[in-house]
């Protein structure tokens, strides 16, 4: 491993987690056996938390309608440098769409899906969607596609979503208690008529699960994605995810209430707040546990815009304006380069392989049965390759695992920008503070450099600051090694130094 140069062109910004030595992992990094399931995933960056690192999506802003309303949502805010679904720069015709996807096929060339998330509902606008699905499933034989609906529209459009080869669907599904989703969706429209309070939320619920069972009965794999609202519904989706895992869904994603006044959404102008990254784990955890509902979690969403581009942990969506594909479709100059691209994936999975073997050797694990009594939380800033590479202070998203002897398991994202609460908490606070913040609940943060005025106050806060430039899961591990079972608020006395192990990869 040491020798092979980390291949940072083929893998732009990729970083390695999980520590699962399977062919492929879910987005839980648990096990994927049914090799069926395994080969859907294998390239997908949002079912497999190990493609993440590899792999990129794209999404084609071709659905402006939505058919229901949800409290967090508000499609008339655009804003660039707003992430978020729902939220997007350009409405595209199909045509457009298709031009778009050719080029960033040719650009990115490890992109594997084109998902339609919006910026309203796919389903809303069929005609769009299945027009673009339908192009680009003819002249881009390699994209997987994905789609992202509210599930309302689901059972009228299932033979057509399997037809054309639509093999992974995500319904959001916040609740399954009309109860808890009158407090969530205002009104419903189906066939025709406008359903409010509990009625719209009684229609919604019968038709997203109905689509869920269509969907696995044939053989579709299906992702739940749950908005995760503190005091609403929170409580309630273990409840969901048991009722999804019992219906066949492959994966669950809970994410974050994303709520500000300046969204303009019903939740961020009646001071509905989002939840703490830690609560969000919590439950993510207690989803995952057996005693909750024993699901697969994802745990590396990072709740894209509509129109989102690259690697899921960054997105490039700037680079690929109109004036780069408009008019380009049928010049001859956006050529598929179905070889070119065929090759850097060959590349990624022999560079996959090559990690694997040493994820193996050092017997670094994820889960199953050596799960460690005890872990800590540590965090890593990385971009790219499957390394501890990047600065402390030029880190916007840190990685969360759990780290112990033999155990790297990634828990969580989280990017200081969104976790900001908000102008009044946050205006005069400055970065390192908010970071500090973010990571107050990590016992070490890992990077490949981090400067003395920072390493100070890491250090004052408890987190101890590691210089490392190595493998993540080695790192982490190694982390937790030392870590698990001493306690107190840093293992270094020395506050302002920085623990050093750059250069002990392969020492063991
Ligand atoms: Fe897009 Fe969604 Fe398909 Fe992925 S996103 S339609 S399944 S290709 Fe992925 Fe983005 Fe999270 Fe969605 S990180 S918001 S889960
Ligand atoms: Fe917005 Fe999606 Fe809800 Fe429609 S289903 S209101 S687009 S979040």
């Amino acid at each position: 491993m040491r020798s092979k140069p980390i291949p940072l062109t083929t893998v732009p910004g990729t970083t390695l987690g999980g520590g699962c030595s399977s062919t492929s992992s879910c987005g839980s990094a648990s096990v994927v056996t049914d090799a069926e399931i395994a080969e859907k995933v294998a390239n997908h960056p949002c079912y497999s938390q190990e493609a993440h690192q590899y792999y990129a999506r794209m999404h084609v802003a071709v659905a402006p309608g939505c058919n229901i309303q949800c409290n967090y949502c508000n499609r008339k805010f655009d804003c660039a440098n707003e992430s978020r679904p729902g939220v997007t720069s350009r409405k595209l015709t199909p045509d457009e769409a298709l031009a778009k996807v050719k080029l960033v096929a040719s650009e990115i060339k490890q992109m594997s899906v084109l998902g339609i998330a919006g910026p309203g509902d796919p389903l809303a606008n069929p005609r769009n969607t299945f027009r673009t699905l339908e192009l680009v499933a003819r002249d881009c034989p390699d994209i997987r596609l994905c789609l992202s609906t509210n599930g309302l529209k689901l059972l009228d459009h299932i033979d057509r979503i399997e037809a054309l080869g639509i093999d992974h669907v995500t319904i959001t599904i916040n609740m399954i208690d009309p109860e808890v989703g009158e407090r969530i969706y205002p009104w419903v429209v189906f066939q025709g008529k406008r359903y409010r309070g509990r009625d719209a939320s009684k229609v919604l619920s019968e038709r997203q699960l109905a689509g869920l069972q269509a969907l696995t009965e044939r053989k579709i794999l299906c992702k739940v994605n749950s908005v995760m609202i503190p005091g609403v519904n929170d409580d309630h989706l273990v409840e969901v995810s048991r009722t999804v895992k019992g219906m066949g869904a492959f994966l669950h994603n809970v994410m974050p209430l994303v709520s500000a006044p300046e969204h303009g959404t019903h939740y961020g102008l009646t001071g509905q707040r989002g939840p703490t990254p830690q609560e969000l784990k919590a439950l993510q955890d207690r989803c995952e546990g057996d005693d909750g509902a024993d699901m697969n979690m994802m745990r590396h969403c990072r709740q894209c815009r509509a129109d989102a581009v690259g690697l899921l942990g960054e997105d490039r969506s700037d680079e690929f304006g109109p004036e780069t594909y408009l008019g380009r479709a049928d010049d001859g100059t956006l050529e598929y380069d179905l070889a070119g691209r065929r090759e850097v994936h060959a590349d990624i999975e022999r560079w996959r392989e090559e990690v694997r073997a040493t994820r193996g050797s050092l017997q670094i694990e994820a889960s199953g049965v050596r799960a460690p009594d005890e872990v800590v939380l540590v965090a890593v800033a990385t971009k790219g390759g499957g390394v501890v590479n990047q600065h402390f202070g030029h880190a916007d998203e840190f990685w969360i695992y759990e780290a112990g002897p033999n155990w790297a398991k990634l828990a969580q994202t989280r990017s200081v920008a969104r976790y900001c609460a908000g102008p009044s908490e946050c205006d005069d606070e400055s970065k390192l503070d908010k970071t500090i913040r973010l990571l107050s609940d990590c016992r070490a943060v890992l990077c490949s450099k981090v400067g003395p005025e920072p390493s100070r106050a890491l250090s004052a806060a408890g987190i101890e600051p590691v210089e490392v430039y190595d493998l993540i899961d080695q790192a982490v591990a190694e982390a937790g090694r030392r870590l698990v079972g001493s306690h107190g608020p840093s293992a270094h006395e020395d506050h302002g130094t920085p623990v050093a192990v750059t250069g002990q990869r392969g020492a063991r």
